[in-house]
């Protein structure tokens, strides 16, 4: 179930309007009640076409009035005062720019589905796969540091940094491609990736966009939910990693050399220059990587700014992902970052790498 778009672009608006109009402002909203039309947690996403909504000529409106009025506001505004942590070293702000980053990415989940939507950019030029891109890699363990640091923007679900005792493990050079689930499904049966059919001769076809495309054998899967992806470890005698594993493995992975930012417009085979620390290709970017962890407060966690963005989904069954796929927007990118979902979900640009048992 999805959004219809017109409800996120409100929503993002909306958004803008309460953090950095009202409440780094203190100005009165422009519209009333209008924000609980577009309260996330009040209107589950079944219910949003049904919504009396912004639409056409008056969303638009709405939209540049509100960016009008954040503009007046942060003319007057203090972002050095050290006694307001939501206007400090402009937290709400860089929060804004994060927030319609990642509807950037749900927006995309709908586009997906509509016939005829031609991507904006050409896609890049990406370096080639080096040569062997098979087989695993090891991750020392020990003490590892989990989470963002104190400066700079992250949510709060990333803090407090903290060290965490991992026992050394080896983990996937990349993602499990297209060919390695084509395989996994001709082997066992098991159902396919969102969107993908039959092409007639044996083979596969993906859907996107209404165009039918063969998926590139050595780009990553996407599409798969979590009881899909944990099927596909154990048939290949593995495992998904666990949140700290893939943080650990992620370390020093450059976002510049990922696949980000719509500009590919689909998963691409994982490039020279991608290599996180421990040598593991594609970290980032591509597609969100499953993990057996369930998104929890990191130990000392405290809500900031508001309980509704990550506290409230603690504890309540949702599988961590993480690395961003290639529609992630590259600032929403960065090793600490935990994206977490339903468990059954597959309209998400969601992928996996395994862990060797034992
Ligand atoms: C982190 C992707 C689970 O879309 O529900 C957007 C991000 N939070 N607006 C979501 C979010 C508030 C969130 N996820
Ligand atoms: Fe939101």
């Amino acid at each position: 179930m999805l959004s219809p778009l017109a409800w996120d672009l409100g929503h993002i608006a909306n958004f803008e309007e309460l953090w950095l109009v009202q409440t780094a402002g203190g100005r009165e909203p422009l519209d009333g009640d209008l924000g609980r039309l577009y309260d996330a947690i009040e209107n589950p996403r079944a219910g949003r076409n049904e919504l009396p909504i912004l639409r056409g000529d008056d969303l638009r409106a709405y939209m540049s009035d509100v960016r009008a009025r954040a503009l007046e506001v942060l003319e007057q505004l203090d972002l050095d005062d050290p006694d307001d942590p939501v206007l400090r070293a402009g937290f709400a702000h860089e929060m804004l720019i994060a927030h319609e980053h990642q509807h950037n990415e749900t927006m995309l989940q709908l586009l997906q589905m509509i016939d005829g939507y031609e991507p904006p950019l050409e896609a890049p030029d990406r370096p080639e796969p080096p040569a062997d891109t098979e087989g695993a890699v090891a991750v020392a363990g020990g003490t590892v540091r989990i989470g963002a640091p104190g400066d700079g923007f992250a949510y709060d679900n990333e803090r407090p940094e903290h060290e965490v005792e991992i026992a050394p493990f080896r983990i996937d050079r990349r993602p499990v491609s297209n060919a390695d689930f084509a395989e996994f499904i001709a082997e066992t049966g098991a159902e396919p990736p969102l969107y993908w059919a039959r092409d007639g001769a044996g083979g596969w076809v993906s859907t996107i966009f209404g165009r039918p495309v063969e998926p590139d054998p050595a780009a990553p899967v996407v599409h798969v939910d979590h009881r899909q992806a944990t099927a596909f470890a154990e048939w290949a005698g593995k495992r998904l990693p666990t949140e700290f594993e893939w943080e650990a493995a992620a370390a020093g992975a450059d976002p510049a050399a990922a696949n980000l930012d719509h500009a590919a417009f689909g998963t691409r085979p994982p490039a020279r220059g991608s290599e996180s620390g421990c040598n593991a290709l594609g970290m980032l970017g591509d597609v969100w990587e499953w993990t057996t962890s369930e998104l929890a407060g990191y130990p000392g966690f405290q809500a900031f700014p508001y309980p509704e963005y990550s506290e409230v989904f603690f504890g309540r069954g949702y599988p961590v992902l993480r690395g961003g796929s290639w529609a992630t927007r590259t600032n929403v990118v960065r090793t600490s970052f935990r994206n977490w979902d339903l468990p059954e979900r597959r309209q998400i640009f969601s992928g996996l790498r395994c862990v060797e048992v034992g």
